[in-house]
């Protein structure tokens, strides 16, 4: 086959038919780089989302310092719950714990890998699968353990808690202690866990200790240890339970609507 076109001087100019399969080669390639090219461009808007998330929203939502007193007198099963409260997600590469010697890099949180939208892992003191054990824990809840072991940096009853980001940059602290601070939580034996004000404020008077059946659905482990490991519920901001409120009254025909935020735990 030919392809003809008119050149200036009214000639007309004729492809041969290898001349034509080359620009259809042509036009075929400049397509698919272009779709290649779509392609890249999509991978890297998206890697740029993951990496952008970094450092924003990583948050400490509980913590105990000490175990309670069991058959074993190994009291060592201290933890701490960390959560992205966010909603992209965020890798952990090259993040990392410390507490109140405030080191970046001392404790590495790497194996965190990417954390999910509302996904909660844990930093513990025992081993990975004494503290599944103990809290009868399924295998999609990312632990680190052997905190202290042997860095030392394991946390007392008055202590900090700093997390830091891959470059070093700190994301969340508390810094905490029943003395120091009079009237705050002790977390000997029943972690703490932090109000949706106190997300990130450093502030130990915004933590609550766990009880079984709280807000957080806390339980208690085979050591007898209380709190929610693995599992943060966020509670609704009270000016949507009192719009939510005002609904009920304002529609008794229809079915109420039920709180359900409580439903995120197990
Ligand atoms: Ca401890
Ligand atoms: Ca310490
Ligand atoms: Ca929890």
């Amino acid at each position: 086959m030919h392809y003809a076109g008119a050149l200036a001087n009214g000639s007309e100019l004729s492809l041969s038919d290898s001349a034509t399969q080359k620009l259809t080669r042509i036009t075929k390639n400049t397509y698919l780089k272009e779709k290649i090219m779509k392609q890249i461009i999509t991978a890297f808007v998206s890697l740029v989302l993951i990496t952008s998330a970094v450092g924003a929203d990583i948050r400490i939502t509980e913590y105990m310092y000490r175990g309670a007193v069991d058959s074993s007198s190994n009291r060592e099963r201290e933890f701490i719950e960390l959560t992205n409260i966010g909603s992209v997600p965020i890798d952990m590469d090259g993040w990392s714990f410390d507490d109140d010697k405030r080191t970046p890099g001392i404790f590495d949180l790497s194996s965190f890998g990417i954390v999910m939208p509302g996904e909660s892992v844990i930093i513990t003191e025992t081993t990975v699968e004494r503290f599944r054990d103990e809290w009868s824990l399924d295998m999609s809840i990312k632990i680190i353990g052997d905190l202290g072991n042997p860095t030392g940096n394991n946390l007392g009853r008055a202590d900090e808690i700093n997390i830091y980001d891959a470059l070093g940059i700190l994301v969340d602290r508390l810094t905490y202690g029943d003395e120091v601070f009079p009237g705050s939580i002790r977390t000997d034996g029943a972690s703490g866990w932090v109000s949706q004000a106190g997300l990130g404020m450093n502030d130990p008077y915004e933590w609550t200790l766990s009880s079984i059946g709280d807000m957080q659905n806390s339980w208690a482990a085979l050591s007898g240890d209380i709190g929610s490991p693995g599992v943060h519920v966020i509670p609704e901001p009270a000016a949507l339970l009192l719009l939510a409120g005002g609904l009920m009254v304002c529609n008794r025909r229809r079915p109420a609507n039920r709180v359900t935020t409580d439903s995120k735990a197990k």
